[in-house]
């Protein structure tokens, strides 16, 4: 893994044109000139591009006058096909599907020619909700860290004394942007979730779990002196309310006796948390508040 490859997380409403055309494409074929039946027939198993192999140009698109890759490749033609080095003529938009069980390798298991094994017998559409219309906007709240980050890093889990890789990190979601000032975000309205990560020929990332999560506890801030104004401006950096638990953090030690419960029909031993009140630098008479609104 390198650590210095970047992992971005979206949140929100995100545009379902995949390809950047403006229209929605899909393998489902219109039946009667009607839209399609859902249903996926051999033929349609073409990907997202909408043709097969022999007429792919090699950006993205489809040949239109019934010549195929390879025979312009021996013509010389460089105007109608992509004949850049790491085009493969065999699959010149590189979409096809292809994954053996319990390999590592995952480049091409969202290739969606060919894929009718893979995801059941469905058409492959850019419409992922399945609302009859592409969805174009681009209203989502976004974080971008660094695998090698401390701020956000929670923790590691150990096995045998040693590290085993699998990292925590929490993120509050006030830390997150959002990625037009003039959209519409709203945290009630969540659609997508997106992953992102760069540099993908020097990382891979294996995700055991996503999960967004409230607190039942609320920082009111805090106070200079006995006054009750307390404030949340700067506050962060003095006092800050979390969970710890025996899932997610390796170092926390259950109060002796203390065990998450125990289900005996799945012989699975529940996680234990206790929150944290973490007062990191409270001057002589500051104040810090908390509620719970649980
Ligand atoms: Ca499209
Ligand atoms: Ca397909
Ligand atoms: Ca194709
Ligand atoms: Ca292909």
């Amino acid at each position: 893994m390198d650590q210095k490859s970047e992992l971005s997380i979206d949140l929100g409403k995100i545009s379902e044109d995949w390809n950047g055309d403006g229209s929605l494409n899909t393998e489902d074929i219109p039946v009667a000139g009607m839209i399609g039946d859902g249903l996926l027939d051999d033929a349609e198993d073409i990907g997202l591009d909408g043709c097969a192999d022999e007429s792919e140009d090699g950006w993205g698109g489809c040949l239109q006058f019934g010549e195929t890759y390879n025979e312009l490749l021996a013509a010389g033609s460089t105007i109608l096909i992509n004949v850049a080095d790491d085009i493969d003529p065999n699959d010149p938009n590189s979409d096809n599907w292809n994954y053996d069980e319990g390999s590592y390798d995952y480049k091409r298991i969202n290739g969606t020619e060919g894929n009718a094994l893979d995801a059941g017998r469905y058409p492959d559409t850019e419409d992922l909700d399945r609302t009859g219309f592409l969805d174009k906007t681009n209203d989502y709240f976004t974080k971008t860290f660094t695998l090698d980050d401390t701020t956000y890093f929670s923790g590691e889990t150990i096995k045998n004394g040693q590290p085993t890789g699998w990292r925590l990190f929490r993120i509050p979601l006030s830390h997150f942007e959002i990625i037009d000032s003039t959209g519409n975000q709203e945290w009630n309205e969540i659609k997508f979730c997106r992953l992102r990560l760069s540099d993908t020929t020097q990382a891979w990332v294996q995700i055991a779990k996503i999960e967004l999560v409230g607190n039942e506890w609320q920082e009111l801030g805090v106070a200079p002196d006995s006054s009750d104004s307390y404030s949340k401006t700067g506050s962060d950096s003095v006092f800050a309310i979390s969970v710890i638990n025996t899932e997610d953090n390796a170092n926390y030690d259950p109060p002796q006796g203390v065990k998450g419960e125990y289900d005996r029909i799945n012989e699975i031993r529940s996680k234990e948390q206790s929150l944290v009140l973490n007062s990191i630098s409270l001057s002589p008479l500051q104040r810090c508040c908390f509620k719970n609104i649980g």
